[in-house]
């Protein structure tokens, strides 16, 4: 070959290697922002219970990168949530609790909520199921409707549970095929609208409702887990003997609910809890790959960033304690996810935050910058090398001024009224041993604290 030859093939293979970058640099990948209540880090991939079997939530995560340390900004749904789509602390926002609107806080005011800015940014925005905690404010949406859920009948008619009073906190089987569930009507309006072609990128929400309590599902997801041979949580009798008062209070909490953890013990149903638990995870999976099935048909395969995230974690009888409002891992661990093009595959264990998915998003997606400072950091690095170097550490915040600092190997917990609390997770993955009264450990403390949020914002108004 000539060098004038050589010369014009490598300006031509040049020119086309720019003009595909051009390509890919123009088109905006779409969005499947999957929304899941209460699901802690009983998913198969992330090896909270032994006999959980998510094959779906698997499958997506050995597609694209599994956060295995990422946590919630709140241990409970609105304030998580409310977080999560502004991209602001509660301990900024003053929306710590369920009943603050995000559109009643002070210092929310004239925040452009993620979808607000994927509209914004000529994304088609549309969703079913529970984003917010509430009614998702209409002008947001292009296309958004919410629908009753037959499950919730079961309770109102009769309970399933040997629970006192357990009402919607009930747990059992129903008698209600799966297409009835909202979260499979749903999730099959997903994987139907997946085939759509809508003429421009779309941001689609889909909220999963399950496992948050009632914790129904049909009977044949509860027939993979028969009650006898359930394995309970780990627990030490004696784990709440080293807490400091802040923190006893907060395991006394659900004392005041039926679903606590002496109605348990006394009506010998830490089983059949445990049980409905799995099978409503379960049945959560079989919802996300219904989803999965139809993107992966879809022309939109091979353009659509996989979101998948829960708004907070569960306890099931750790600390005594059940549900969530704890700063313990197993309210503030969750499910993170993301995959897609041009995103790495793999496992990473860097300590990560839910509000960290709005600035991630936001440059994966080529939003503008919202007028409210986001505090998360972008993941992008992670999500091309999951093994880069990280600095930030996951903070959770439980009502006003109660904090927690997790960094990969570290939990530190500080309470309003100073208590605190530190656990070793290289040795102690299940918060047993509080080392925060140990001299040798100031040090260490002293870093976690420098990372405590400075603001701690009054309560924005209730509704
Ligand atoms: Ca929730
Ligand atoms: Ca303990």
């Amino acid at each position: 070959m000539s060098w004038l030859r050589r010369l014009a093939l490598i300006a031509l293979c040049l020119g086309v290697a720019l003009g595909q970058a051009r390509a890919t640099e123009t088109k905006r990948p779409n969005v499947l922002f999957i929304a899941i209540d209460d699901l802690n880090d009983w998913v198969s991939c992330l090896g909270g219970h032994p006999q959980v079997s998510t094959p779906n939530i698997d499958r997506l995560a050995k597609r694209g990168v599994l956060f295995t340390n990422a946590h919630c900004q709140a241990p409970i749904c609105n304030p998580s949530r409310v977080s999560l789509l502004t991209g602001v602390r509660p301990s900024t926002s003053g929306v710590y609790d369920l009943n603050q609107p995000l559109r009643s806080a002070p210092a929310l005011k004239g925040a452009v909520t993620l979808p607000a800015n994927f509209k914004a940014g000529g994304y088609h925005v549309l969703g079913r199921g529970k984003i917010y905690h509430g009614k998702p404010y209409a002008d947001e949406w292009h296309d958004f409707e919410v629908r009753p859920d037959a499950r919730n009948k079961q309770f109102r008619v009769k309970t399933i549970s040997r629970l006192p009073k357990i009402r919607v906190r009930d747990f059992g089987p129903i008698d209600l095929p799966e297409e009835q569930f909202g979260d499979v009507i749903n999730a099959q309006w997903a994987a139907e609208s997946l085939q759509r072609d809508f003429g421009k990128p779309f941001f689609m929400a889909v909220g999963i409702r399950l496992p948050h309590v009632p914790l129904y599902a049909p009977q044949k997801y509860f027939d993979r887990h028969p009650v006898k041979g359930v394995t309970l949580p780990r627990i030490r009798p004696d784990d709440l003997a080293d807490l400091p008062p802040a923190g006893i209070e907060i395991t006394r909490y659900m004392d005041k609910t039926p679903l606590n953890h002496e109605a348990i013990l006394k009506t010998k149903s830490w089983h059949e809890a445990v049980a409905a638990y799995l099978a409503c995870t379960e049945f959560v999976d079989r919802c996300v790959g219904l989803m999965l099935d139809s993107l992966d048909k879809s022309a939109h395969a091979n353009n659509t960033i996989v979101v998948l995230w829960s708004d907070h974690g569960w306890h099931l009888g750790e600390k005594q304690l059940w549900a969530k409002r704890s700063l313990w891992e197993e309210s503030t661990r969750v499910p993170l996810i993301l995959a897609g093009p041009g995103l790495a595959k793999g496992q990473c264990s860097r300590s990560v935050q839910l509000l960290d998915l709005y600035p991630t998003l936001a440059e994966l997606c080529r939003l503008a910058k919202p007028p409210q400072t986001l505090e998360g950091h972008s993941l992008l690095p992670l999500l091309r090398q999951p093994s880069a170097s990280w600095a930030h550490p996951a903070i959770t915040t439980f009502h006003r001024n109660d904090h927690t600092v997790r960094s990969e190997r570290w939990r530190y917990i500080r309470y309003a009224n100073g208590d605190e609390e530190l656990y070793d997770h290289s040795s102690d993955a299940d918060e047993w041993h509080n080392l925060a009264k140990r001299l040798e450990y100031r040090p260490v403390i002293a870093d976690l604290k420098s990372h405590l949020p400075k603001v701690n914002a009054p309560n924005a108004p209730s509704r």
